[in-house]
């Protein structure tokens, strides 16, 4: 059987993920897609070749052709439809964050364990990303020993007018919040912001987070949003008794007339493609299998405490413990 999917908003991720499902997803295909804008949602049907549209995205939710949902609306609308599928028993992948607040995630979690199973998955596409997925691999196969320190950093080419200071940190630096305790394997117990004054108003870009695990592992995250030359991601990860690095580009250079280039993507959908359909594909195998992958409702709701608490740190200009309680057992 063919997974039918809905994917809520057809915006610029919605849009990529339509275009995914009806592309690049072996057993599923698109049987909806809603938007609160009825036209972007009939232009992004028609070139996907989505079976329905909905204006309302409950309506989405309850309609028995779609048997699985994707979430891509914008942020603070992400907790009610979660909340929406698990009511309905259906599986969800939400785009990240799980939620806008701690106190939103909390309410899912408490609803998934009510539920007794694992229904929610959370779009950290990175853990799907080959080369972080290698790194990971590597570590678990002892390559380098046990992992003490993680250098990650994250760049984007420009941020919109809106982006906000806050937003450096539970937009961008939640996905390295996540890749840190993905590739280190223990709690974040602490964390620090150092960002630079800037006048009034103004966006705190170029900030460094500094992370530190149970275990006393460290990880440092240099964050610069309008970075202006391209969008670059790496992470090193130092183990006891080696490195794994993840390159900052392609693997496929060009060496011509004196001169070396590369590939280089200008945003994160380039970026992580292949992520974003291993993701999917991932996503919809679960599905048919009813055996749960990849970051749990739980992993969102402890990238967005450590976002949360990492805010209240740059506002206060402090160090901050974290504490994200014990993880129920639904989640090991
Ligand atoms: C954006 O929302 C994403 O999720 C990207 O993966 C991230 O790299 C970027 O910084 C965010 O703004």
């Amino acid at each position: 059987m063919s997974i039918g999917i809905g994917i809520i908003g057809a915006g610029v991720m919605g849009a990529d993920h339509a275009r995914t499902v009806a592309s690049a997803v072996g057993g599923a295909h698109l049987a909806a897609l809603s938007d609160a804008d009825a036209d972007r949602a009939a232009r992004v049907a028609a070139e996907t070749g989505a079976r329905r549209c909905h204006a309302d995205s409950m309506a989405l939710i309850a309609d028995p052709a779609v048997d699985a949902v994707l979430i891509a609306s914008p942020d603070a609308t992400h907790a009610a439809f979660v909340l929406a599928c698990l009511n309905a028993g259906k599986p969800v992948l939400c785009e990240k964050p799980l939620a806008a607040t701690l106190a939103e995630a909390e309410v899912i979690i408490a609803a998934e364990k009510a539920l007794g199973r694992r229904l929610v998955q959370v779009g950290f596409m990175r853990r799907f990303d080959p080369a972080y997925a290698g790194m990971k691999a590597r570590l678990d196969a002892g390559e380098i020993g046990p992992a003490v320190m993680l250098h990650a950093v994250h760049r984007n080419a420009a941020v919109p007018p809106w982006f906000t200071s806050e937003m450096v940190i539970t937009n961008s630096a939640v996905h390295d919040i996540d890749v840190a305790r993905f590739l280190l394997g223990q709690e974040i117990v602490a964390a620090t912001v150092f960002a630079p004054p800037v006048p009034a108003g103004a966006l705190r870009d170029r900030q460094f987070l500094v992370m530190e695990t149970a275990g006393g592992q460290l990880a440092t995250v240099e964050l610069f949003v309008n970075a202006a030359y391209g969008y670059d991601v790496r992470a090193e990860l130092v183990g006891e008794r080696g490195t794994l690095t993840r390159a900052p580009r392609d693997a496929v250079a060009l060496r011509q007339s004196g001169r070396e280039s590369g590939a280089f993507a200008l945003d994160w959908r380039g970026h992580f493609a292949a992520a974003y359909q291993r993701q999917l594909q991932a996503w919809v195998q679960s599905i048919r299998s009813a055996v749960p992958v990849g970051p749990s409702a739980w992993d969102g709701y402890a990238a967005t405490a450590i976002a949360t608490a990492c805010v209240g740190g740059l506002a206060r200009g402090e160090r901050v413990a974290v504490d994200i309680g014990t993880r129920p057992a639904l989640y090991d």
